[in-house]
């Protein structure tokens, strides 16, 4: 068996105007979606975070994967790496280059993995190792936000929106907003834990929201806060202390590992990242300095499936922790996922995911179903899903339409709020 054909397709799905410490999400999230056809007919699907770049580095990928047996995931690897001209980075260095890498072959692994579970008849998270779990936990994931419903709509609301939808389209500016939010997700979705993603506001307003969020829903309820790194560590360590015994982890108060350090040295709160220890070459320097208690895995950014598996493993040997990083997203990376978080015995926390803040899907049968917070492991041969062509067309058509080549939530945030500009230590 060989792989045929190559598509990779660009995509713009809608997305509400959610803030975060880099600014303001544009009205579509892009993602690029990538399908492998072998000479057998079958097919395999994977997706990651999208950009113009993305898309042409996985098109100069073709001539790398086009006439490669699927299983032999090492030689496509060894591949890219030849065609695209890097290997490992060097320590503290893991630029575009490197992650342009991880992003093709996590997009290409995934496909692969999904013709091999057709080609034998068994779900992708059988060829992880096989399942622990028949269900994957995820977790309410909360953004401040103004008003809209994204996409086309942008900043304007759809009035015959109801239920989760209608709450999707609202403003989210303050605790009260935000415990609404959070029991408007709760209840459509049936989350067990809460991730507040913050660096938004002065820290005393987001700590305002945990406690409210705290006092909504008691102390069963896991809390986690992400200001992605915008805070300084004197500031981190003063909101670790009134956060201890409330939240479950502290994700990211503080840029990068030596600060992480500090901050976990000081304050009796478990500390979290996707942003300072994200790639196997900064793992030393995390083990020798202490930065984290749990990394945010996420197959995207770390090279697939089963360097997840690997990382998992470490992670399990120097006792870190270990949960799972969402970006906007839909059901192909979905997907791929529930098949990893059902294959690793250690990945214990509920998972982050975007998916509620979506609406739209690329797969036969339209959108995932979560009960009680979680998602049923498929049991269909590969990841279980299948492409939709129809609705593949229409996203790639808001994504001619929509103009956008690239994510960059300042330049979203300036058309708000003219001059705003983004600043790595705020508060
Ligand atoms: O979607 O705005 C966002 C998030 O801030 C995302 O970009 C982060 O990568 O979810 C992420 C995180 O946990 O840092
Ligand atoms: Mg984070």
């Amino acid at each position: 068996m060989h792989i045929a054909e190559m598509r990779v397709t660009p995509i713009a799905i809608s997305d509400p105007p959610l803030l975060n410490a880099a600014g303001l999400h544009a009205p579509y999230a892009l993602r690029t979606i990538v399908e492998l056809v072998t000479n057998e007919g079958i097919s395999g699907l994977g997706e990651v975070p999208g950009s113009a770049q993305t898309t042409a580095s996985l098109e100069a990928a073709a001539e790398v994967v086009i006439g490669r047996d699927p299983f032999q995931l090492n030689a496509i690897y060894r591949g890219l790496v030849e065609r695209f001209g890097v290997g490992h980075a060097p320590a503290n260095l893991v630029g575009w280059e490197h992650r342009r890498i991880l992003h093709v072959y996590s997009a290409i692994e995934v496909a692969c993995f999904d013709i091999m579970g057709k080609a034998v008849g068994r779900p992708v998270c059988d060829l992880l190792g096989g399942r622990v779990r028949d269900r994957v936990e995820f977790s309410a994931y909360l953004f401040y936000k103004y008003e809209g419903a994204g996409g086309a709509l942008g900043f304007g609301v759809d009035p015959a929106a109801t239920g989760w939808a209608a709450v999707r389209q609202r403003a989210a500016l303050d605790p009260e907003g935000i415990v609404a939010q959070a029991q408007a997700m709760c209840r459509e979705f049936g989350f067990k834990s809460i991730k507040l993603k913050g660096g938004v506001f002065p820290p005393d307003q987001e700590i305002a929201a945990i406690l409210a969020l705290r006092e909504a829903f008691g102390a069963d309820t896991p809390l986690r806060l992400d200001p992605n790194a915008v805070w300084r560590v004197e500031t981190a360590i003063a909101a670790g202390r009134q956060l201890e015994g409330v939240l479950e982890y502290f994700e990211d108060p503080v840029r990068g590992q030596e600060a992480m350090a500090a901050v976990r040295r000081a304050v009796k709160l478990p500390l979290a990242t996707n942003m300072c220890t994200t790639a196997f070459e900064y793992l030393p320097a995390s083990i020798r300095l202490g930065s984290e208690d749990i990394i945010l895995s996420d197959h995207h950014f770390w090279g697939g499936l089963r360097a997840s598996v690997e990382l998992a493993r470490i992670c399990q040997t120097f006792g870190r922790g270990l949960s799972m990083h969402s970006n906007s997203h839909i059901g192909i990376s979905l997907a791929a996922m529930t098949h990893l978080a059902a294959a690793v015995p250690n990945l214990t926390y509920a998972c982050d995911t975007h998916y509620p803040w979506q609406s739209e899907e690329v797969l036969v049968g339209g959108r995932f179903k979560f009960e009680d917070g979680a998602l049923s492991v498929p049991r269909a041969p590969g990841l279980g899903i299948e492409l939709d062509r129809a609705a593949l067309a229409k996203l790639h058509e808001n994504y001619l339409r929509c103009g956008l080549t690239k994510r960059d939530d300042e330049v979203e945030m300036q058309k708000v709020q003219p001059g705003w500009k983004f600043q790595p230590t705020r508060w």
